[in-house]
């Protein structure tokens, strides 16, 4: 059998919870179109014949210009760290410029094997790969490359066969119905903050975080009652997020609602409220209350 931590690490937007939620069969991380949508690690653990393999998913390595990045990218270097094998996640349809320069120059400097998967590739024409891949294969060389789409799913197997060839041998770290290590409430604040990604433009997805009050188990109507505050920084997001006569928040919920029912498979009443909490992205208590990772240099892989 083979086993281990692999790590999902990239520029943001390059579609590393995309492919997490491919590898793992199920939706666990938020996906968006807009950058820096994940802010913690997030496992996945995926079950084969011959192995298993804990992916970690991590933020989108970025420029990092408020307190709330300094952690995300923190949490994403210290992955990388942590790890059996870096599968760098690119987007190929992009052009590269000085921010994949930065990530390429991390990830030459990981001492574990680590594989590139060229994601997008469903943009791209076959004849512009080749070019693609004989750039990253000379300038930093990885042990195999690998083009994927995660949004189809398109040769997802193969980098799979290619991770699990260069795990280490083991027994599997965890039963095999133990899907993550995140718990349900985090699951909660996160697709709450995906409809508020999906709502919302301009400043307000990078402004807003998701705050679960109360979780309270199904009742005997199996209805699961879920209370969350969306923080914003400032009252003009607020009065976005809230919208004419409530419009906004309204359509939030009911979107969100519906991932809860599916994501839990069961009813669910959510309450939504509004908070203005200013500058919460540079308080680094907002960031502890908010579950965000604090950064924890020299940290251990994590215990087998
Ligand atoms: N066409 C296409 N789009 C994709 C593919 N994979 C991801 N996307 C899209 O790319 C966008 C970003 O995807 P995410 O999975 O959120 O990217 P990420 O790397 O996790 O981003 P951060 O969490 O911000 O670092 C979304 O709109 C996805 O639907 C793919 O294979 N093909
Ligand atoms: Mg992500």
């Amino acid at each position: 059998m083979k086993t281990g931590f692999v790590a999902l690490a990239g520029r943001p937007n390059a579609g590393k919870s995309t492919l997490l939620n491919r590898l793992v069969g199920q939706k666990l991380a938020i996906v968006s179109d807009k950058p820096q949508t994940t802010r913690n690690r997030i496992t996945g653990v995926r079950n084969f014949a011959d192995g298993q393999v804990v992916f970690v998913d991590t933020p989108g390595v970025h420029r990092p210009l408020h307190r709330l990045n300094v952690r995300m990218v923190d949490a994403a270097l210290e992955a990388l760290r942590e790890v059996d094998v870096v599968t760098a996640v690119v987007d190929a349809s992009e052009p590269s410029g000085a921010g994949d320069r930065y990530v390429m120059d991390v990830i030459r400097n990981v001492r574990q094997p680590r594989v590139l998967a060229l994601n997008k590739v469903d943009l791209l024409q076959k004849e512009q790969l080749l070019p693609i891949i004989e750039r990253y294969d000379r300038t930093v060389g990885f042990s195999d490359i690998v083009p994927v789409s995660a949004l189809s799913g398109d040769n997802v197997d193969r980098l799979e066969r290619v991770i699990l060839s260069l795990l280490p041998e083991g027994e599997p770290l965890y039963p095999d119905d133990h899907l993550t290590d995140q718990p349900e409430r985090f699951f909660v604040a996160e697709l709450v903050r995906e409809q508020v990604l999906q709502h919302t433009r301009a400043e307000l997805p990078f402004a807003s975080a998701v705050v679960v009050d109360r979780f309270e188990e199904a009742d005997e109507k199996g209805i699961l009652r879920l209370y969350c505050t969306i923080l914003v920084e400032r009252e003009s997001q607020k009065a976005i997020v809230v919208g004419r006569a409530g419009a906004m928040i309204k359509s939030i919920g009911t979107a969100a609602r519906q991932e809860l029912e599916r994501f839990f498979d069961l009813r669910v009443f959510l309450d939504l409220h509004v908070k203005v909490r200013p500058d919460w992205r540079e308080d680094e208590r907002a960031l502890d209350e908010l579950g965000l990772p604090k950064a924890r240099r020299g940290a251990r892989r994590p215990k087998r």
